[in-house]
Order: C-alpha cells, then sequence, then structure tokens
C-alpha cells in the first residue's frame, strides 16, 4: 500500500480566491493536486503556498483539467472536486469508505447548505439529464457526478474523450457501459467562496453546459 492513497484532483480556472478554503479542508492524508488551466489570478501560486501540487493544462474546458490531473495523479484513488469551495473535500473520506467497500465509482449528490441559491436553470438541466441516465442507461442516479472518487486505472481504461463539461455525464454513461456499481452519497453544496462563475451563474452558461450534457449522453 503507498503512503498516501487518494489523490485530489482540483480543475481549477481562476480560483485563487476560493483556493485557500478548499485546501485548508483536503483531508490529512491525501495530497491536493491544482490543475491549473490558463488562469490569470496567480492560482497556481496561491495553490503552491498552500501545500498543493500544481500541474498546468493549456487546452481549456473542465474535461481537459480533469484529464490531465489524472494523468498526473500517482495514487491508486483518485478524487475530483470543484475549485471554488462550492463542495466540501471533508466529504471524500465518506466516498473513499464506499470504494473500498466495493463499489467501482461513488459520486456526490449535491444537497443545498441553507441559504444557497441554486438557480433553476440549472437545476432543471440536471434533472433532466439524470433523468435519462436513468431510463436509457440504466444508472440510479440524481447528479451529474460533481465530486467522485474511483480507481486511477480503471478510469483511465474506461476512455472519456470529452474534454469540455461533458466529461462526468460521458463518465457515467460509460461506467454503466463497463457494468459498474456506481454508487451516490449525498454531499453538501454551498456558495462559491469567491472568484466568478463560469457556468450556473448565467442562463448562457448553463445553456452552453446543457449542450455540452446532451451531447455526453444522447
Ligand atoms: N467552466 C469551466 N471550469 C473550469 C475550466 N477549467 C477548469 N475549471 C474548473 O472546474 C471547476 C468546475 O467549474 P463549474 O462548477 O462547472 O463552474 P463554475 O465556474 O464554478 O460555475 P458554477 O459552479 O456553475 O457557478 C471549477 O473549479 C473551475 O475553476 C473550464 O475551462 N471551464
Ligand atoms: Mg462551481
Amino acid at each position: 500500500m503507498p503512503e498516501c492513497p487518494v489523490t485530489v484532483v482540483l480543475p481549477c480556472l481562476n480560483e485563487a480566491d476560493s483556493l485557500p478554503t478548499v485546501l485548508a479542508a483536503i483531508p490529512a492524508g491525501y495530497r491536493a493536486l491544482v490543475v491549473d488551466n490558463n488562469s490569470n489570478d496567480g492560482t497556481a501560486e496561491v495553490a503552491r503556498r498552500h501545500g498543493a501540487d500544481v500541474v498546468g493544462e493549456r487546452r481549456p474546458g473542465y474535461g481537459s483539467a480533469v484529464h490531465a490531473g489524472v494523468l498526473a495523479a500517482a495514487t491508486p484513488i483518485v478524487a475530483v472536486l470543484d475549485g471554488d469551495g462550492s463542495l466540501d473535500p471533508a466529504d471524500l473520506p465518506r466516498l473513499v469508505a464506499e470504494l473500498e467497500r466495493g463499489a467501482d465509482m461513488v459520486t456526490g449528490r449535491r444537497r443545498p447548505v441553507r441559504g444557497l441559491k441554486w438557480p433553476w436553470h440549472a437545476r432543471l438541466g440536471t434533472a433532466a439529464v439524470c433523468w435519462r441516465l436513468r431510463t436509457r442507461h440504466g444508472l440510479a442516479v440524481h447528479d451529474i457526478a460533481p465530486m467522485r472518487v474511483v480507481n486511477r486505472d480503471a478510469l483511465l481504461t474506461l476512455g472519456v474523450t470529452d474534454r469540455r463539461s461533458g466529461y462526468p455525464l460521458e463518465l457515467l454513461v460509460r461506467a454503466a457501459a463497463a457494468g459498474w456499481r456506481v454508487v451516490e452519497v449525498d454531499v453538501d453544496y454551498g456558495p462559491r467562496v469567491g472568484g466568478k462563475s463560469k457556468v450556473s451563474g448565467s442562463v448562457r452558461g448553463s445553456f452552453t453546459a446543457a449542450v455540452d450534457f446532451w451531447k455526453a449522453i444522447s
């Protein structure tokens, strides 16, 4: 057993404001790996100063950043979550425990904390996509794997190709096709700590993401 079994991959596009809070919450013994996706706000320096390893990925897109992090990880287990502080790394050990209990992948189901404004267009998009995942792909999920824990080698074998917002959806579809047991666990979902929303904060962002999502699951 290697010393540290879990790398926490944090795809980041201008998350310097949020990263200190996120990195402070990484569970003891886990390694934080920030993927800097062309940030211009000092994300990489802030990440290093707060103890994370950093890799750069020039190709834009959430999926590009995640894939670069998974490739760079040197542990048997990889966890992925956003660098904006909306998800809590303290939830990760519960997901890792499910993986160790035999799940092939463990995903988070966002449960809003009190006072969170979760725009209707974002909720609607998630609900529609998950309905499709349940009815067409036989996956009993209610969220789009915003936080997930998986064995690195198995993940790479699935061969996810999407490099934009459709990445997690393509991952779920491929996991279903491969007969994986996907376990969904409730996780906290709060407001981003700082910085700017790139997706759900605007109807345009949500729409672009929805198109990526639909391409990945149709
Ligand atoms: N949207 C987007 N996110 C990226 C990209 N590269 C890295 N990321 C990071 O991926 C994570 C997920 O972003 P999202 O949650 O989809 O987008 P967001 O800007 O936080 O927007 P909302 O959460 O919808 O308000 C964040 O930590 C981003 O910084 C990219 O090219 N596009
Ligand atoms: Mg976010």
